[in-house]
């Protein structure tokens, strides 16, 4: 079968989907480092992984809107300086089986762990394009183009991908030449080659933005004039409103979704609890898209009545400062907050980022059908055992 050459996993991933392989680490481990561990990473596939074996032989092609390309090999993307970004990928259907219970969407299921933060290892995307003539901060190429696609259509086995083929995705010139973007032509992740679930030999990563845009298993990079009209990219990841459904959904009236809002899940305990009456730590994950920084996590144990201020963290040792220059800016931020539980109740969170944006109270007013982006407030239950 195509799936008779898998990677190895761990064992204690949840498996979402067997083939094509989407699978999570339980909450626990999302909240044991900042930096998760690559075997806990979660996996989001749309086929089989492909197999690259001769990494000599592995080359990237590069066009900008003519049909002769640049091919860039292995060692050509080592030769450019390299950069360590850390940055948290979080796949936009991230907390999607809470969606469904208010009523049904399609796609994977995931619980809260369709998210990781990682230090990647790379190219800047900036330096690679700027090798091929497109000068840094560039919103048009010289020859007119202005959007970046990224594709994986080599491998014999891509052509079976879910649906729409070849995987896909594009982003606007102007940020792929934006040197402070941090786009990234990763080799590494958290300093060990990057394995073969998560795009071994090369992958793209684009931080602050939703999953699906960072292709790995990289084989071309395209400038085009418009929007990459991939499958993935034009009739899939775009937010409608409640009110469309599969009957009446045209997709061509959004636009594809990039950065992702204001996001924060409590990871230390599980949906429903059974607890000793006392003190309670509630630790967790917030995270917003586009680099904004998280302001504040707030933390309720009544269902959202009172609230108390969570404490925030990235590397140990240092402050976390939501603007500083020396903090993560693309990377989650791990939260904390004991509270006293006298008895049986609801325990909820919410983040504000920097610019004011909240996580909206309910999964019913974002409901839509792809079931994607639920950043609604994480809430848990707790009944103390007497
Ligand atoms: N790239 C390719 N070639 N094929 C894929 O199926 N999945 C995308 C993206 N890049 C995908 C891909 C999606 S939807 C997400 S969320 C991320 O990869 C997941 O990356 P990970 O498996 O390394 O966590
Ligand atoms: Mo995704």
């Amino acid at each position: 079968s195509d799936y008779a050459r898998e990677p190895p996993r761990h064992p204690a991933l949840l498996v979402n989907s067997k083939e094509p392989f989407n699978a999570e680490p339980h909450r626990s481990a999302l909240v044991s480092s900042y930096v998760t561990p690559v075997e806990f990473f979660y996996k989001r596939n749309h086929g089989p992984v492909p197999i690259v074996d001769d990494i000599h032989k592995y080359c990237v092609s590069i066009s900008d809107l003519v049909e002769n390309a640049t091919e860039l090999y292995m060692k050509d993307i080592l030769e450019l300086p390299k950069y360590a970004v850390t940055a948290t990928l979080q796949c936009a259907g991230n907390r999607r089986t809470a969606m469904s219970k208010t009523r049904k969407v399609k796609g994977v299921g995931w619980d809260i762990g369709a998210i990781g933060n990682a230090v990647w290892g790379g190219a800047k995307l900036a330096d690679v394009l700027e090798m091929i003539g497109i000068p840094k901060f560039s919103r048009i190429s010289p020859l007119g183009g202005k959007h970046v696609e990224f594709r994986n259509p080599n491998s014999h086995l891509a052509l079976q991908e879910e649906n729409g083929g070849p995987y896909k995705a594009s982003i606007p010139l102007s940020q792929a030449t934006n040197p402070e973007a941090d786009v990234l032509l990763a080799y590494e992740m958290n300093g060990e080659t990057l394995n073969r679930d998560h795009g071994y030999p090369l992958r793209v990563v684009v931080p602050g933005v939703i999953g699906a845009r960072s292709v790995k298993w990289l084989d071309s990079i395209n400038i085009l004039a418009e929007e990459c009209q991939g499958f993935f990219v034009q009739k899939d990841y775009k937010m409608f409103p409640p009110s469309v459904d599969w009957d009446n959904i045209d997709w061509s009236t959004r636009r594809p979704q990039m950065d992702f809002p204001v996001q924060s899940a409590i990871c230390s305990l599980e949906e429903v609890n059974c607890i000793k009456p006392g003190k309670v730590t509630v630790k967790g994950y917030a995270v917003s898209g586009g680099g904004r920084g998280i302001e504040r996590v707030d933390v309720s144990t009544d269902g959202g009545q009172t609230w108390i201020e969570a404490s925030k963290s990235q590397k140990a040792g240092t402050p976390y400062v939501s603007d500083d220059e020396s903090c993560d800016k693309w990377a989650w931020i791990l939260f904390e907050a004991e509270a006293d539980i006298p008895e049986s109740s609801e325990i909820v969170a919410k983040a504000v980022d920097i610019t004011g944006n909240i996580q909206p109270e309910n999964v019913q007013v974002i409901w839509n059908l792809r079931g994607i982006l639920n950043t609604s407030w994480h809430r848990v239950l707790v009944q103390i055992a007497h």
